[in-house]
């Protein structure tokens, strides 16, 4: 029998109105915020950088400028094979040095004859940039281009007229190789060189001289979606230091009102600033042996697995990316030696991070806003994420595991669209019925690995002590490393 028509109606158009009202609850951003394609880097985690241009060949790790094209002569130099390692590695990228400080450009520039044009290699007729841009795409690999704002080898270097020469350099670089993930501005500028000659001193103002902002708008016009680095940004900054190891507080945001590479300020960065103006994330590069360059005298001195896992643990997992360094050998390859390392850190991690724990598990929070429930948590979905009521001090997450696992890592991820929130929380497990606290930290951002002693456990706890809003938290989980 058909009831009468009105009645549910307009009952069905109240119950609309009511559950969307209860179930989409707006959350306030908290400023500032990551863009689209510093959202994108932030997912690639872990990406290589590869040292190899002429100081390959000198044995040194800064060219003064004078060196000879002739000098430049691998004998076997194959950019797939450097892009196979790094895909074996669990990497998402490479960024190349294609020119450093000696002023030697990897491709056939038409700005210079200081260049791969006028060597031995390939008779003169190679393109490393083509060859390794070719050997990313086949692999599956971002590509990111180094170009060093200091030439210790051009004539003009100080003058204006090296400021339209190392435009017209990153314009060929970024015109002709496909789409570039990121460009890399280094800091080092300034000092004596070469300088076509004039062997002497030049000083630049790193503040004036290199006018970033119109090089940031030729990068912006040619590779929209290329994040800048440099010590200060603008899209990434500078970690601090080259050992490998984020600040165990790290802030995205910074107070940043221009950018100058060269000039850190690393009082201010290495730690960020809780109310920072700009979202500016660090990036934490560092090399798998102690030079940046090959020296077949480090040959022995690759960073071991251990190292390496903690490298990684304190990049990664300190809310930062691991640019690891391989300086490419004489021969134009990735040594034996790196390779071996760095198969067993992929290893090692996949063997981490292949299971997670806490999937399919009863998770429970303190409180929530309505739509964003505590399943989000272990959905494994980015882009879901649970909200704490603006009324709970202390958002909390439990998390009960139906059988005891044995497990050592713990992870969590902040939702960063909404903002970087959490300032302090803590992280307990719990055994035989037992809580234990086994972690204290401060911030969290894009992610937080937590290790501690591998134990039995049968649920956790986090405890969020002080955040700068209702906390939004995409994803957490839970792992076995291997001990
Ligand atoms: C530094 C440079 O001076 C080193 O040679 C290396 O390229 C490193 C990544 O950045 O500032």
């Amino acid at each position: 029998m058909l009831r009468p028509v009105h009645t549910p109606l307009f009952l069905i158009f109240f119950i609309t109105l009511w559950s969307c009202k209860t179930e989409i609850a707006s959350v306030d951003p908290v400023l500032p915020l990551p863009n689209e394609y510093q959202l994108a880097w932030q997912e690639l985690d872990y990406y290589a950088f590869i040292h190899f241009n002429m100081n390959t060949f000198t044995n040194k790790e800064w060219g003064y400028g004078d060196e000879k094209p002739s000098q430049f002569n691998p004998t076997e130099l194959d950019t797939r094979q450097w892009a196979r390692v790094v895909k074996d590695a669990g990497m998402k990228g490479i960024i190349i040095t294609a020119k450093h400080h000696d002023g030697f450009c990897l491709w056939p520039s038409e700005f210079t004859e200081h260049s791969v044009k006028n060597s031995p290699w390939r008779g003169g007729n190679g393109d490393l940039i083509r060859e390794l841009s070719e050997a990313c795409k086949e692999y599956g690999l971002k590509f990111g281009i180094y170009l060093s704002p200091w030439d210790r080898n051009h004539p003009d270097y100080g003058t204006p007229q090296y400021i339209s020469y190392f435009r017209n350099q990153l314009r060929e670089l970024l015109t002709d190789y496909g789409e570039i993930f990121e460009v890399w501005f280094d800091g080092a500028n300034g000092g004596d060189g070469y300088y076509g000659g004039a062997n002497e001193e030049r000083r630049v103002d790193k503040k004036s001289y290199y006018d970033w902002p119109t090089t940031i708008e030729l990068v912006r016009s040619l590779q929209p979606q290329a994040v800048i680095f440099s010590d200060a940004g603008p899209d990434i900054r500078w970690v601090g230091n080259e050992k490998g190891y984020a600040n165990e507080t790290t802030w995205s945001p910074i107070f940043r009102d221009s950018v100058y590479a060269g000039i850190p300020d690393f009082q201010r960065f290495a730690a960020g600033q809780e109310n920072g103006t700009h979202w500016v994330p660090t990036e934490t590069d560092v090399s798998i042996r102690p030079g940046w360059y090959y020296h077949p005298e480090q040959d022995d001195q690759v960073k071991s697995l251990s190292k390496l896992v903690d490298i990684y643990y304190n990049s990664v997992g300190l809310n930062s990316s691991l640019l690891l360094n391989l300086p490419v050998d004489t021969r134009g390859l990735v040594h034996e030696n790196e390779i071996e390392n760095l198969n067993a850190l992929a290893e090692y991690l996949r063997s981490t991070f292949s299971k997670d724990y806490s999937k399919g598990q009863e998770v429970t929070t303190s409180s929530n806003l309505n739509g964003y429930e505590a399943m989000a948590l272990t959905d494994e979905d980015k882009n879901s994420y649970w909200v704490s009521e603006a009324n709970d001090q202390n958002p909390t997450i439990e998390l009960f595991l139906e059988h005891q696992v044995k497990v050592n890592t713990f992870m969590i991820q902040e939702y960063l669209p909404l903002g970087q929130r959490i300032k302090s929380f803590y992280f307990e497990v719990l055994t035989d019925g037992n809580w234990e606290q086994v972690y204290k930290g401060t911030t969290i951002g894009n992610k937080r690995l937590i290790r501690f002693d591998t134990q039995s456990i049968e649920g956790l706890r986090f405890t969020i002590t002080d955040t700068k809003a209702q906390v939004a938290i995409s994803n957490i989980g839970l792992y076995k490393a291997p001990e």
